[in-house]
Order: structure tokens, then sequence, then C-alpha cells
């Protein structure tokens, strides 16, 4: 088994009871409807029943114990009938009521909505409760979205290369499209359909122009069209400098009227193949990318012409905050704040700004991102990254709920204690009208989709996550686990454990107490704390670490950047004094000593070890806990697992001595006794630079 089927396996359940009462409980099908997106709901629920049941789902026009109602009031006389207007109403357009109800005197199951892609969302809620073998016997579900644009930015070029993607190459055939629809595209909308994604961003945030010429424009109509009836909306990225490359115009300046007549015309153009086109993502005046600054103007500016262009066709646009370059000479952390802070108030109502969920560049760990609570006026957007281009790439197995849950959760306090991260996305610390959370796909045209079979997880956690970010990540797991392996119990409690604690361990044997950007150069994998003298501070190792033979870390508080300052006031007097900061933050707040005292007793220097040892030491464990759940997985997917968790052994021992020993050029002290000694020095971690890197 590759692992193709993702969470979506509906194979056989073994338990001949179980079998028996599922199939009392759905006798047959009565659905009134027939539009695509029903149709896609039959079809699912056809194929998972069969499968998991064995045996065929029946069409009924009648009602007949344990039959499956499917509709809306309005395309459902049935559903009607049954007056649930006052249930359905809170849940908007996209959510979903589940219920175990009498129809004419006969016991059945009920699954409605107030659109067809509620029906839609509803029938994979329900079939994961029997893929996860619940109980559904008196089931009142009521859900709805939490974040009203749930989406996946692929940063996939049109030649098919897909930055910072580990997982083979773009899932896009451009080249065979638009006449050729791959069955993986439809695979991939159900899948997304399954946990709630409802758009997607085509194209790379480092833009290429082409994709808005008629040439593509043709191309992404067929993948809207084929994504349309399982609620996916298409998204692309506007090069900021198109109208000058394709348009033939001398500029791009957003307030030139002849460039916003040009983008006027082009999103009319977009609209007239994909009606529903959901808006652009722009990168602009980041990493070298053209935006409004290169004619004087703001991002405001440059956000709000593209508004204006598809403001009336219902588009969004969603404007990113990762914003910096060298003019910043003290921190790069800073440079988000000072510039979109200042603009709060002046967007256009269309407009979403997209905020990394740290301010540098999705380590390991980072604190939240100051622009978090700090512009009520302006709806943020969070964008979190699902590639693990900081993570051990395709070869380390990391869950990211955890890492995904500490920012949602965080406390901004800009409202007072409870004003979470979560509450800024979702809108309702602020009065958001427009709320929206990004992921930066992990998916390619790998067989496996994402290249570890465990990065699946993480796109399937962001999807639940984004529909509702106060699931916990342990229920998250078990879910994922049950139905992509199995609902043994012997089986995930321990593999949920391995996932539960594996993003703490890759912190600590990558950037443990705050540590953060230390990793190879440019292609970012493997350790590089050692990176200097490159072309900008801001692209090396040692501008973040900052050790000396004194100590070690950056300080943000007063004495230094003072990035500090851009969070509330009981967030700067917590994290401003190293007694009272987050162990996990130590370093990326403070510059300390390396005899420092932490929590444990330890110096920070023997507290450094410590984590570094302890990180790999638990790779070993995952490693040998893998071992003990063969009888329960399929020797492909069993062995796949298991040769990466051997590699990943080795990456965290490599990670804990290169940056063991270079650390202890600076602190000049042993490593603690009881710790064993790397096999190799220093000079040969330097001189390893790993050759076979993708994806940069
Ligand atoms: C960084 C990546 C770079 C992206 C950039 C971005 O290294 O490839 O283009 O983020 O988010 O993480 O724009």
């Amino acid at each position: 088994d590759d692992g193709y089927r993702l969470w979506q396996r509906y194979d056989l359940i073994k338990d001949a009871q179980k079998r028996q009462y599922y199939q009392e409980n759905t006798t047959g099908l009565l659905m009134e409807g027939n539009s695509p997106t029903l149709t896609a709901a039959r079809q699912e629920l056809e194929m998972a029943i069969s499968g998991l049941l064995g045996k065929p789902l029946r069409s009924s026009t009648a009602i007949a114990s344990g039959v499956l109602v499917l509709g809306t009031p309005q395309n459902s006389p049935v559903i009607k009938s049954l007056n649930l207007a006052s249930k359905l109403v809170p849940l908007g357009s996209e959510g979903f009521l589940i219920l175990s109800t009498t129809v004419n005197n006969k016991k059945a199951t009920v699954i409605t909505a107030n659109s067809d892609v509620g029906v839609l969302y509803g029938t994979f809620h329900f079939l994961k409760l029997l893929q996860t073998q619940q109980d559904i016997n008196n089931l009142a579900i009521s859900s709805a979205p939490k974040i009203k644009n749930r989406i996946l930015n692929h940063w996939d070029n049109l030649d098919r290369t897909v930055e910072r993607g580990y997982a083979g190459f773009s899932i896009w055939d451009w080249h065979r499209l638009p006449d050729y629809i791959d069955q993986r595209y439809l695979d991939y909308a159900r899948a997304n359909a399954s946990i709630g994604i409802n758009g997607t961003v085509l194209t790379n945030v480092n833009a290429n122009a082409l994709i808005l010429t008629k040439d593509y424009l043709i191309k992404v109509k067929a993948l809207a069209d084929a994504f349309r009836p399982y609620g996916l909306k298409v998204y692309l990225t506007a090069r900021f400098s198109a109208p000058i490359e394709i348009g033939k115009l001398k500029t791009a300046d957003p307030l030139d009227p002849e460039v916003k007549t040009w983008w006027k015309n082009k999103a009319a153009e977009v609209y007239s193949y994909v009606p529903d086109f959901g808006g652009f993502l722009v990168k602009a005046n980041s990493e070298g990318q053209p935006g409004p600054q290169n004619y004087g103007r703001n991002h405001a500016d440059g956000a709000n012409m593209l508004a204006d262009a598809i403001a009336d066709k219902g588009g969004i646009v969603m404007w990113r905050a990762f914003v910096y370059d060298n003019k910043v000479p003290d921190d790069r952390a800073k440079q988000a704040f000072t510039e979109f802070k200042p603009l709060d108030g002046s967007f256009r109502k269309n407009v979403l700004v997209q905020v990394k969920n740290g301010p540098i560049d999705f380590q390991p760990r980072e604190p939240f991102h100051p622009l978090f609570g700090a512009m009520p006026k302006t709806p943020l957007m969070m964008e979190f990254q699902i590639t693990q281009e900081y993570l051990g790439q395709a070869t380390n197995l990391v869950y990211q709920a955890p890492l995904y849950k500490e920012t949602l959760d965080a406390d901004t306090y800009v409202k007072g204690a409870g004003s979470t991260v979560a509450k800024v996305i979702d809108g309702s610390l602020h009065h958001y009208q427009l709320t929206g959370i990004a992921g930066v796909s992990n998916i390619g045209n790998d067989r496996n989709w994402t290249g570890h079979l465990f990065g699946q997880a993480n796109w399937y956690c962001f999807g639940r996550l984004a529909w509702d970010p106060t699931l916990s990540s342990e229920k998250i797991a078990d879910e994922w686990l049950r139905m992509t392996f199995t609902n043994e119990t012997a089986f995930l409690n321990p593999i949920k454990n391995l996932m539960l604690q594996s993003r703490e361990t890759l912190v600590n044997y990558m950037t443990p107490l705050g540590l953060h950007h230390i990793m190879g150069y440019s292609h970012h994998y493997g350790p590089g704390p050692w990176i200097k003298d490159k072309q900008r501070a801001d692209w090396t190792s040692v501008y973040y670490h900052k050790a000396t033979a004194e100590g070690i870390g950056f300080d943000r508080t007063p004495t230094g950047s003072n990035a500090l300052a851009q969070y509330s006031p009981a967030i700067q007097q917590k994290f401003g004094n190293p007694q009272t900061c987050p162990e996990e933050f130590l370093l990326w707040f403070h510059h300390l000593k390396w005899d420092y005292k932490v929590k444990s007793g330890r110096t920070l220097w023997g507290e450094i070890c410590q984590r570094y040892y302890q990180g790999a030491a638990e790779v070993g464990k995952m490693r040998q806990t893998w071992q003990t759940i063969q009888a329960f997985v399929d020797a492909e997917r069993f062995n796949h697992v298991k040769m990466l968790l051997n590699i990943q052994e080795k990456e965290a021992r490599w990670w804990r001595d290169a940056c063991v020993l270079y650390f202890q050029t600076f602190s000049g002290r042993p490593i603690p006794a009881g710790l064993e000694k790397p096999t190799q020095n220093l000079d040969y971690y330097v001189s390893q630079d790993p050759k076979f890197v993708p994806g940069n």
C-alpha cells in the first residue's frame, strides 16, 4: 500500500458485529437533489459504504428504517418537512447538521445544511464516524467553520518545480491541461473537502506573470471546473509587475490610471474563465519581488488597487506581511510590524493581510507574530507552513498540530487575558468581517502526496484546525491515525504519543531554548550555525544566535533591538525578564551568559547540550516504537516510515553534534559528563554541504 488513498481508505471493517450495526443504519440513501456537489456526496457515500461495509448503498425513494436522508430544505421536500430552520440558520453557508431522528415513524439519519457544500461536509463527517468506529445511534451534531477562507497555498512554479516542496513535482500538469483531468485533481479535491479546505492558490508567491495569460487561464479554468463540486475555489498569485511584463505598460505604479485599468481588464478576463474566482495572493516588496514601494507607494496602495479590480466580483486580495529587506539594520523580526501597523484601517474591505505565524520565518519554534492583535481595523489571516522547509523537510516525522496550536492559543493580551491569536483570526476579537487561514502546501506528485507518509497528517490537521482552531492536537491525531492506519488501541496509543511528542523532539535537536535560523544556507537543510559573511546579514546564522565567549542569544529587550516593544505590555513584562520568560523563548528574547542558571538548575551551556542530546535520543525511541507496531501496518507503509525514521535519527545526531561542537567553540566548556562525545570534529560538519536537496 503506497499511501495514495490518504485518510480516505474505506477498507472493510473487520469486526462483523460493527459492520452489521452500521449496515442497519445505512440501509439506503434518500437524496432528492442532484447538483454536482450532491452527486459528489452520493459518490463518496457509495464508494465508502461499499468499501467499509462490503455492501452497496442502495438509493431509495421512500423512507425505510435506517435510511440516510441527504439534502437541504431547498432541494429536499422530506428535509423541508422536518422544520429544521432554527437549527440550520446559525450554521451559515458551510455548516452542517447530522441528526438521528424519525421520519414517517421510521428511524433515519439526516445530513443537512443550508447549502449543498454543507451537505458534502456533513457527509464526510458522517463517514469519519464510521471510519473511526463511533456510535451513530443518537447523533445530534452541528458544526460550522470558525474561519471563512481556509486555503492551501501551493508554491508551485509553471515548470512544475515546487519551491520548498519535498514530495516530487507539482501536481498541476500544465502541459496536459486543460483537456486532461488527472484523477489526482479529483482526489485532491475530495481530500480537501473532507477536512473543509475551501480554497487553493495554485501558484508560487514568487509569482510568474504568465499564469495571467490566456494560455494558462484556460488551464486554470479546467482545474476550477474540476474542483467546484467540492467547494474548492481557485486563487492565483499576482505578480505586481505583470502590467509591464505581459501588459507592455511602462509602469506598474498602483496609482497610475493605465495600470488600474489594466488590472481591471485582466480581472474581468480571469472572471470570464472562472466566474467564482477567489482572488489574488500577493507577495510584494519582499525578497526581491516587485511591489508598490518600487513606485514610492505603500502596501495599502498596492493592495487596494488590486482589491478594486475584483471587488464587484466578490474577490479578495490576500496581501502578505512577510516583508523584509536589508535596510533594517538591527532586527529583521521587527520589519513587518513596522511597515504594516501604521497602515491599519487603510485597506479596502476585501483585503486580508496574511501574516506568518511568527516574525521570522516558519522556524521550528517562534513566538507568535506581533502583528496579531495590533491591527484591529484590518482583517489579518494566518499563514502556517505545512511543507517542512525548516522541519527536516520530507525525511523527518514531525506532527505540526502542536506547533499550530501553540500559535493559535497564544495570548496577545491586547484586550486583556484570553485575547488569543485564534480569536484574532476567527474575527471574534476585533469583529473582522473577513477571516482566513492559509497553509503552505506540502503536496507534490509523489504517490503518497506528501513525501513522508506522516506529512499527510499535517495537511489533515491544518484543515481541521482551520475549521475549528479549538480542536486538540490529540483529537486530530487520533482521527487521522484511525482513518489512515487502524482503530486498534495497541497501535493508536504508542503512535499517537509519538506524534504528539515529535515536534518538541525536533525543536530539541534543532533549535532548543529559543534558538532560531541556524540551518544550512539557502536550501535550509541540516545544521549551519556557522553560516556568516553572506550578502545579507539576516541570511546568516550568526546574526540570530549571536554566540560569543560570554554567552548566546538575541537580545530583543530594550537593551537590544527592543522587538519586544511590538507586543502588548503584559507580554513585554513577562518575556522581558529572563526569569519569567517562557524557557522555550529564552534565547529568542535574551542574550545570556553561558553560566546563566536555567530552571532545571543546569547552566545555560549544560541545558543546551542536554536538549540536543535529549532530542536525538528521542528519535531513537521513535524508531524503536515504530518497530513495535509492525503487526498493524502493511509492509510497504511500515518500511517507508521505518527507513525514514532511520534517516531522521542520523539527521538528529548530525544536528546535535554539529551544533554542540560549534557552540562549544564559544562557550569553551566541556560537553557534560555522561553525554557521548561526537565521533567527528567540527571541521567535518562544516565541510559537509548536502548536495541533493530538492525544492530550493
Ligand atoms: C521562505 C522561503 C522562500 C519563500 C519565502 C516566502 O525560504 O523560499 O519564498 O519564505 O514565504 O520561507 O515568501
